[in-house]
């Protein structure tokens, strides 16, 4: 019994750690699940991913060890915390690609601070509470181990463990194909794997990542990706050129989400302006946005390049150094000025240095503008689109003119400013902060619209509009039901609100009407080269008005099919007009490869900066 009680004062934080890390991963992937979760299914890869720490711990001297596992527990709680607040916000995980970008989130810390619960410090309780047991028993341990056993109980435990794992990653390859290479879904990642094992293989992605950087792409591939690109450059005859020579305004509005057009709240419109506009334009009321971590500059790398977001990350981080086929170089190369306006700080989302490689001749940040008014994050809409029309005066014509708006950001704090629409039972509420934020934005919009008009501008100028992602995130889906007079929204219904508004407002107003063809920010480029007859090569997206198909990929894998949509999260297919889980078919089978290799091949393009060889080639 002595020799027992020996034992456990000796290996107290090994028991300790085991129990203490595997409760804290069970339940953050309890917190981290929407929908079905399982405790059950997850015990064994969570139990496998901790048993190599302790592996590892056993390598040291017992002091030492009990250093290690403390400051791995210290790690992975603040990993915990971290992701649950990422997750609250972007509805992913933290990736090591984010983490080098992470810098971004101090600027939008309002967003972050509201997303921290207290709750999430709990799992922090234990790190308090241990760490007298540790420094008491730490001098408890009386015997150490000989180097020889401790190698081989490393090897044992390492054996055992990665042959626990074996089983669940292999379920998981069979079940998810290039998951675990692409990693196009961490959740899902998180969900069958476990936290810990998420991590492991982020880091391990990470390095093969700037590993493959220097790696050529093979020929075949090369091949391949030509091929698809030629393809895709389909000639096209409907509407081609007939704004050809006309300047073109493109306006990315924050956080604008299709619900609240032409809805109203109280007897009010919430965007009567907006409304106006989809009036007298071509609206898509079937567009949806497909970024990922990169957030409003993921939108503008679509909008601007027809390439999807970087598999982790942000491309205009992680790709800064490459070249690109953008939009501003191919109105640039069609004797177009090129300008970019945002009010808000130039390094931002590394604007300053990706838009250069975009090809836009300037661009006008926050020192360009007179910081008269602040709402949000920073310079109000309302003096940002007024001082932004003085400056595209200026430009010489023709001109392409791209301005992204801020004041509608989340959390939509800034209500007193924000004008007087009255929310009536949304008052208070994050849902009721954004129906004012987005009216007060629309209200900016419509003098912005008014102001073109009286400067003569309007006539000679297409202004495409698009919001750049959803408003209000997952974890407010109750009262967006609320909103939409429902009492819940089921998986597919959630889907299919994840719309932004895109409009496109022709000079003489001679093209309008409603244009439903699922669409997404990859097919703004395609479809303007259409329009103002520029070259459309090496593009992914399609052109909206001689669409090839009516596919919309999303960066996890989902994909809209025409009436079919695929939810890669949970692995199901759905008929969109009856709202019914179907079974996987051959169709079905053929286009979700597609939709992978879509996705691989812009991933090889940004990972081995191919337009740069392309372009070198022709
Ligand atoms: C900051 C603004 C906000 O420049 O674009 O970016 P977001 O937080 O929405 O990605
Ligand atoms: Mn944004």
């Amino acid at each position: 019994m002595k020799r027992v009680n020996l034992h456990i004062r000796t290996y107290l934080d090994i028991l300790l750690f085991l129990l203490l890390v595997t409760i804290k991963v069970l339940l953050y992937g309890k917190q981290m699940e929407s929908g079905y979760f399982s405790y059950f299914s997850l015990f064994s890869p969570v139990f496998a991913s901790i048993l190599i720490i302790i592996a590892i711990s056993l390598l040291f001297s017992n002091s030492r060890r009990v250093k290690f596992l403390y400051l791995c527990n210290i790690i992975i709680t603040l990993f915990i915390i971290g992701d649950l607040t990422y997750f609250r916000y972007f509805k992913d995980v933290i990736s090591i690609p984010v983490l080098i970008n992470g810098l971004q989130l101090g600027a939008v810390k309002s967003s972050v601070s509201t997303l921290i619960r207290l709750s999430d410090f709990l799992y922090a309780l234990d790190i308090i509470l241990i760490f007298p047991i540790l420094i008491k028993f730490k001098y408890a341990n009386r015997f150490e181990l000989s180097r020889t056993l401790k190698l081989s109980l490393f090897f044992i435990l390492l054996i055992f463990s990665f042959s626990i794992n074996a089983k669940s990653f292999y379920d998981l390859s069979k079940d998810q194909p290039r998951l675990l290479t692409t990693f196009y879904n961490r959740v899902y990642i998180v969900k069958r794997l476990g936290f810990l094992n998420y991590h492991y293989l982020d880091l391990y992605n990470s390095l093969n990542t700037s590993i493959s950087k220097n790696t050529p792409v093979s020929k075949k591939k090369e091949n391949e990706i030509k091929t698809f690109l030629q393809s895709n450059s389909q000639d096209t005859s409907n509407l081609k050129g007939i704004v050809k020579g006309k300047n073109l305004i493109m306006i990315q509005v924050e956080a604008l989400q299709g619900f609240v057009i032409n809805s109203k709240v109280e007897g009010s419109e919430i965007t009567p302006n907006l409304n106006k506009y989809t009036k007298n334009s071509i609206y898509f009321d079937n567009f949806y946005y497909q970024i990922s971590a990169g957030g409003t500059s993921d939108a503008e790398f679509m909008s601007n390049n027809s390439l999807y977001p970087a598999v982790s990350g942000a491309a205009c981080f992680m790709y800064c150094g490459n070249e690109f086929n953008a939009m501003p170089k191919s109105f640039g190369e069609a004797g177009y000025e090129t300008s970019a306006f945002h009010g808000f700080r130039e390094s931002f989302w590394n604007r300053n240095v990706i838009y250069k490689k975009y090809g836009f001749n300037n661009f006008y940040g926050e020192k360009s503008y007179n910081i008269d008014e602040n709402i949000g994050l920073g310079l109000s809409d309302k003096s940002f689109l007024s001082q932004s029309v003085d400056k595209i005066k200026e430009l010489n014509e023709p001109y392409y003119a791209f301005l992204i708006t801020l004041s509608s950001h989340f959390p939509f704090d800034d209500v007193n400013n924000y004008g007087d629409l009255n929310v009536g039972q949304y008052e208070n509420t994050l849902l009721g902060d954004y129906l004012k934020a987005i009216h007060y934005t629309d209200a900016q919009l419509g003098m912005f619209f008014d102001k073109l008009e009286k400067e003569g501008i309007l006539k000679d100028s297409v202004v495409v509009l698009y919001g750049d992602h959803y408003a209000i995130p997952k974890d407010h889906v109750t009262e967006l039901a609320k909103f939409l007079n429902k009492d819940s929204l089921s998986d597919l219904e959630y889907a299919k609100l994840q719309k932004v508004p895109m409009l496109i407002h022709f000079p003489d107003e001679s093209n309008k009407g409603v244009n439903s063809i699922p669409g997404g920010q990859m097919d703004i480029y395609p479809t303007l080269c259409n329009l103002f007859d520029l070259p459309s090569k090496d593009l992914m997206g399609k052109d909206l008005f001689n669409p090839k198909d009516e596919s919309v990929i999303f960066r996890d894998s989902s994909f809209i099919d025409g009436k079919y949509y695929y939810m890669s999260q949970t692995n199901n297919y759905f008929d969109m007009s009856t709202g019914q889980k179907i079974d996987e078919n051959e169709d079905l089978k053929s286009k979700k490869e597609n939709a992978l290799n879509q996705l691989e091949y812009s991933d090889e393009i940004l990972k081995h900066n191919l337009f740069k060889k392309f372009g070198k080639e022709n």
